[in-house]
């Protein structure tokens, strides 16, 4: 992982097709009027703002219609899963990408990159995901059709995506996500992530341990494995209080310091080698609010700190 100061490189995705509702794709401009680039060029870091990678056009829909009928935008979702995957495993081999959403289908294009990325290094990699959701659906089991419930199923290598997307070629281990901030899991969902083996530190277990043993004992993991970290960040893992600018708000949600202790200790654990930034949708955003949270949260993960301490008490 990047020691020191990390050239950051910002990658945008204006895709909003996986989402219910529009506006997710002006969310890379809503980070750069909040200030992103300089904020973390304010902490040290080489940034390059690579702009927004060019909407592709959707992938050909299979000569086969899928037989669940709620899909929606599967060709565009396929066409951005294979450009971001790209990009990802190009931005990662020079820095630290931080891509900014876009809905949260964008992941599954950058933890594809990011698994070949990890492949090549002949590390494992490892997925911290912060949401209110699992988005462990696969093309058959989601209801709602939108595809951003999609995303880590996909990534992880779960059946019912052949036919009608390329397989992620070293697709992530189940065993090696872990999920923090869950409260709303859909049936199939539950059975899911239970069967697949994924870590699941839900609201309640938040609410009881905090979120300092959890997240100390998976960066110990990956430490131990010599992993590569990447983390998901939801904009609705927040609580819709503090972070209204998101479409699928759930309440009781992570505060204010919950969400900032952990970017401070994932800064500490100096594992983390890329980020998502998604589901920010600044169509429903008050006055940038949710925007400027979400770039503090940035500047606490890439080394923001009210004092300096000694590192092994974190
Ligand atoms: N996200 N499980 C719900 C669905 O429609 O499949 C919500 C998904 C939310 C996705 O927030 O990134
Ligand atoms: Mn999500
Ligand atoms: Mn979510
Ligand atoms: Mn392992």
């Amino acid at each position: 992982p990047p020691t020191g100061n990390p050239r950051c490189i910002l990658i945008g995705a204006r895709v909003q097709e996986g989402a219910g509702r529009l506006g997710c794709d002006m969310g890379p401009s809503a980070y750069r009027a909040a200030g992103l680039a300089e904020t973390l060029s304010g902490l040290g870091h080489d940034i390059v703002d690579a702009g927004d990678l060019a909407p592709p056009p959707p992938v050909a829909a299979p000569a086969r219609a899928h037989p669940n009928g709620a899909l929606r935008h599967l060709p565009t979702f396929a066409a951005w899963t294979e450009i971001l995957a790209a990009a990802a495993f190009a931005a990662s081999g020079e820095g630290l990408p931080i891509f900014l959403g876009g809905d949260h289908s964008l992941s599954a294009g950058t933890l594809s990159g990011l698994g070949c990325r990890a492949a090549a290094e002949g590390r494992p990699l490892f997925v911290l995901w912060l949401d209110a959701h699992a988005d462990f659906h696969t093309l058959a089991t989601t209801t709602s059709g939108n595809l951003h419930g999609v995303p880590l199923a996909y990534a992880t290598g779960m059946p019912g995506f052949s036919g009608y997307l390329p397989a992620p070629p070293a697709p992530v281990d189940p065993a090696h996500v872990c999920l923090m901030g869950t409260r709303s899991l859909d049936p199939a969902e539950r059975t899911a992530v239970r069967a697949a083996g994924v870590l699941v530190h839900d609201m309640r277990t938040i609410d009881e341990a905090g979120v300092v043993a959890p997240l100390r004992a998976f960066l110990g993991r990956v430490a131990a494995a010599g992993g590569r970290l990447h983390v998901s960040l939801d904009v609705d893992f927040l609580d819709p209080g503090i972070a209204p600018g998101v479409g699928t708000t759930v309440p009781g949600g992570a505060t204010f310091r919950e969400a900032h202790l952990i970017m401070e200790m994932l800064h500490d654990s100096g594992l983390v080698g890329s980020l998502d930034l998604v589901e920010l949708n600044p169509f429903l955003d008050e006055r940038g609010r949710t925007a400027h949270l979400m770039v503090d949260l940035a500047a606490s993960l890439m080394g923001r700190r009210v004092l300096d301490r000694p590192t092994q008490s974190n």
